[in-house]
């Protein structure tokens, strides 16, 4: 891992946003020569008649601020719009061999793809090559293989438009097969909600943080992964909404927010605070702390029985919605305080100082993201969220309810539109009446049994909606050999990475359009559509000029896939629909009616169109037709760990984002916001724990995955740095770290790879000798 010479570790003390968040905003723009395109693109960033984000999912509002964008929008659209190129030449100097040894920041920095190239093993480099040959050959290579030997992967940036035409395809070529990124996501999410409360994303709109009352967060970074919400959290805590905070990490943004758009905040002393408790909750303490709040809750329920007073449960609204009640809240009074107390590493009191706020407060919402979805029992984790809202009837009214917040800017459309492994998921029926193909019967893989299938050597094709997926999965060691063995192995991307370039036997580069282009088809300009994290369909169109005349949209690319690869019996003229999208937005209203009928005209509406969400109406579309309690299997999330729990020397470790990075795009070497600088060769720990282990602040080392020893998993060195985290916990950088995540370790049923825990040793690094003159970041700690 790259270790810059301006290394160093000073505590970050500012509020997030403000001064440091202009400079970093400005510093990138500079680094990407995008100045005089990027002033102009950010002022249509997120508006009525502009483009949506390429970074994370967050809703807009209707009444768009003069600026709707944030730190980390605006540096990926200064990476998006850059001016540096990864032009035919580029490849011409650079062998594969070559360019995979370059860091991701290196690869990604060099610019945007611009011609269609096809990897040549007899010189080891990518080479151009036309689209239509691209288009045969590819088909021609689809053709030879099995349907089930071929994987569709989307990333989830996709729009609507895109994904809709990608599934069709992948279908009609005869698989299920299409994982996607929000299997590694918020796929816990999507089977929790759906068994829980009868629709499989969240139920709050944007309007809700207007009325509600009081805010849960858990395991979510907002200040770096969906800046643009700490603007409803600023507003919310102006009219004194508490806002309770559970995670490991004391994360900047949920600490303190000084609006970086205003004026007045940036020249004044005064910046909102944001979390009124912070409870530093245990890696994997989640379902216990949570139990705990229930157990607090139940005991101010009794006492005000007691009193004569009518209790704090909603008795109504459980008996009238829910089913399993019963169940759960025995499970919650068998439950141990000294138990509680030891999973979550918190105190009883900061529980029952929860249940208390809570239960003064008549409209809660629950905020979170991947510090409750990437465990072992993910799932779990988010329905006992949801258990937790039913106990008050917290779900179903204005100002409440559940807040999943998605990665990808459509993660969440791409899933509404199609992008599945499940038949079951999709509306087959009109698929074929429309279409006619057959959507294939066979369970299709998701993204660990994608990889599974890639170690057995049972999948031999891959295509790539965008993103990463080899450095994006678990287990790197084990798939990186077996990536290699790929028979063909299809990109359509914007930028270089890894993925690209371990190539198999036939690998293509596709380079298409960004988000922010221009898209003309047949000169006539297009739009796209993208769901949001709150359920809400907008459109957008591209505003910049393309990066090079060569690159496609990625409708067209599709379309010239399909086109080559599928029999001309199936019902779909294509090349129409890569002509005028609103045609394929015709087909996604015709398939899925209820969500986008007069689709065309409502999703130009300031702020889009919201889908119907029956869980938000209080109709439960579940197997009981009622919300549903969960009892727990267990406190611990996660098995591994508490097996190995015994051991003094098995740290828990989360694999975490910097502040500057999205993703496997690494877009710097500082984390701002967690004070460190220059590198990403960190890892997080205790004080106490280094004095334990024998170890010492600044110290390097090699960390080892503490289960499975007879399959070597080791990431290092890395330096170790003293930090506010609980004892027993440690953080290290996603994706560096991956390679320590089992392939097994996944979330039941979800299979979310298991990233925020992780069962690790640590030993002094042998790759760093006494006096290496690495830089280190104790020196200059303030
Ligand atoms: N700038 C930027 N924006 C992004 C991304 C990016 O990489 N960069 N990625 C996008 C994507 S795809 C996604 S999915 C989202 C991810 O956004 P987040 O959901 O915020 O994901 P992480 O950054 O992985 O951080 C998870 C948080 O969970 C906490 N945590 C870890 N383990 C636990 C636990 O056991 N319990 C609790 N309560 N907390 C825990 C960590 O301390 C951290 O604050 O952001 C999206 N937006
Ligand atoms: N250990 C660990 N592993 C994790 C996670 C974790 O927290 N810890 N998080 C997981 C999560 S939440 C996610 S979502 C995945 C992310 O997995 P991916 O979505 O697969 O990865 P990204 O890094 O977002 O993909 C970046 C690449 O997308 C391409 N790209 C960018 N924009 C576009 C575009 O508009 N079109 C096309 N076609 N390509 C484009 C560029 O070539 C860029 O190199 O990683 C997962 N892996
Ligand atoms: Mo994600």
């Amino acid at each position: 891992m790259l270790t810059d010479p301006k290394t160093r570790y000073r505590p970050y003390t500012d509020a997030s946003g403000g001064w440091g968040s202009a400079k970093s905003v400005a510093g990138i723009v500079l680094r990407e020569q995008a100045v005089v395109k990027i002033g102009a693109a950010l002022l249509k960033q997120n508006k009525p008649d502009g483009f949506a984000c390429v970074s994370c999912a967050w809703a807009k509002p209707s009444d768009t601020h003069p600026m709707e964008f944030c730190e980390n929008g605006a540096k990926a659209t200064a990476w998006e719009l850059t001016a540096k190129r990864s032009s035919p030449q580029f490849f011409a100097e650079h062998s594969v061999s070559e360019l995979r040894s370059w860091s991701a920041h290196a690869l990604e920095q060099h610019g945007r793809l611009t011609h269609p190239m096809r990897y040549n093993p007899g010189t080891d480099r990518y080479e151009e090559t036309s689209w239509e040959t691209a288009y045969q050959e590819i088909g021609a290579s689809l053709r030879a293989l099995q349907p089930e030997e071929v994987v569709f992967y989307a990333s989830g940036r996709a729009s609507l438009e895109a994904s809709f035409m990608y599934q069709l395809f992948a279908r009609a070529y005869g698989t299920n097969n299409l994982p996607d990124s929000s299997n590694m996501c918020h796929e816990s999410t999507s089977v929790g909600l759906q068994e829980s409360i009868g629709v499989p994303v969240g139920t709050v709109t944007l309007n809700d943080f207007a009325h509600t009352d009081c805010l849960l967060f858990f395991g979510q970074n907002v200040g770096s992964n969906s800046p643009r919400m700490l603007h409803q959290l600023q507003e919310a805590r102006q009219r004194d909404v508490p806002i309770i905070t559970f995670n490991p990490l004391k994360e900047r943004g949920l600490q303190e927010f000084v609006n970086p758009q205003s004026p007045v905040e940036m020249l004044g002393p005064n910046s909102t605070q944001i979390s009124t408790q912070y409870h530093q909750v245990a890696i994997g303490g989640d379902t216990a702390a949570i139990v705990g709040v229930a157990k607090a809750l139940l005991d101010l329920h009794d006492a005000a029985r007691q009193r004569g007073e009518p209790g704090v449960l909603d008795m109504a609204f459980i008996a009238e919605h829910t089913s399993g009640a019963d169940d759960f809240i025995t499970y919650v009074r068998e439950q141990d305080w000294a138990q509680i107390e030891a999973i979550t590493g918190l105190k009883r009191a900061a529980m029952e100082a929860t249940a208390l706020v809570y239960a003064q407060s008549q409209r809660v919402m629950i905020v979170y993201g991947m510090g409750l979805t990437q465990h072992r029992q993910g799932v779990q984790n988010v329905q006992m969220l949801v258990n937790l809202l039913l106990l008050r009837g917290n779900i179903g009214k204005p100002g409440a309810g559940i807040c999943p917040v998605r990665g990808h800017s459509n993660v969440q459309g791409q899933r509404t539109v199609g992008i599945t492994e499940d038949p079951a998921k999709v509306p087959g029926e009109l698929i074929e009446r429309h279409f006619n193909f057959k959507v294939p019967e066979r369970m299709g893989l998701n993204t660990v049994d994608a990889c599974s299938g890639m170690l057995d050597g049972s999948v031999r094709g891959f295509v790539s909606l965008g993103g990463n997926f080899l450095r994006a999965v678990p287990d790197t060691g084990q798939i990186e050999p077996a990536w290699q063995r790929l028979a063909l192995n299809v990109q359509v991307a914007t930028k270089l990475n890894h993925s690209h370039l371990l190539p198999g036997e036939q690998a293509w580069l596709l380079p298409c359009l960004g988000r922010i282009e221009i898209d003309r088809q047949d000169g006539i300009e297009q739009s796209h559509s993208t769901e949001d994290s709150t359920g809400c369909i907008h459109a957008w169109s591209g505003k910049s000029e393309p990066a090079s005349e060569h690159l496609r949209s990625e409708p067209a690319i599709i379309a010239g896939l399909a086109r080559a690869t599928l029999s001309a019996e199936i019902g779909i003229d294509w090349d129409a629909w890569r002509r005028d999208y609103g045609l394929v937005r015709k087909a996604i209203a015709t398939i899925y009616p209820e969500i986008f009928h007069d689709f065309e005209a409502r999703m130009w509406e300031p702020g889009g169109f919201h889908r119907p969400l029956g869980a938000a109406q209080r109709e439960w579309a579940t197997e009981s037709g009622k919300a549903q309690f969960a009892v727990p299997q267990q406190l611990v999330a996660d098995n591994d760990v508490s097996a190995a729990y015994g051991r003094r020397d098995v740290l828990q470790l989360m694999t975490i984002r910097s502040n500057d990075q999205f993703n496997t795009t690494i877009y710097g070497y500082d984390d701002r916001f967690r004070g460190v600088h220059g590198t990403r060769s960190v890892i997080f720990m205790n004080a106490d724990d280094i004095v334990r282990l024998g170890l010492a602040g600044g110290d390097w080392v090699d960390v080892t995955t503490a289960v499975e020893p007879e399959v070597e998993r080791q990431v290092g060195p890395l330096q170790i740095l003293a930090y506010d985290i609980p004892q027993g916990c440690c953080a290290a950088y996603y994706p560096e770290c991956n390679a320590l995540v089992p392939l097994w370790h996944h979330a039941e049923r979800s299979k979310v790879p298991a990233a925020k825990s992780i069962p690790v040793t640590l030993s002094p690094s042998t790759a760093v000798a006494p006096g290496d003159a690495r830089p280190t970041l104790i020196a200059a700690q303030r």
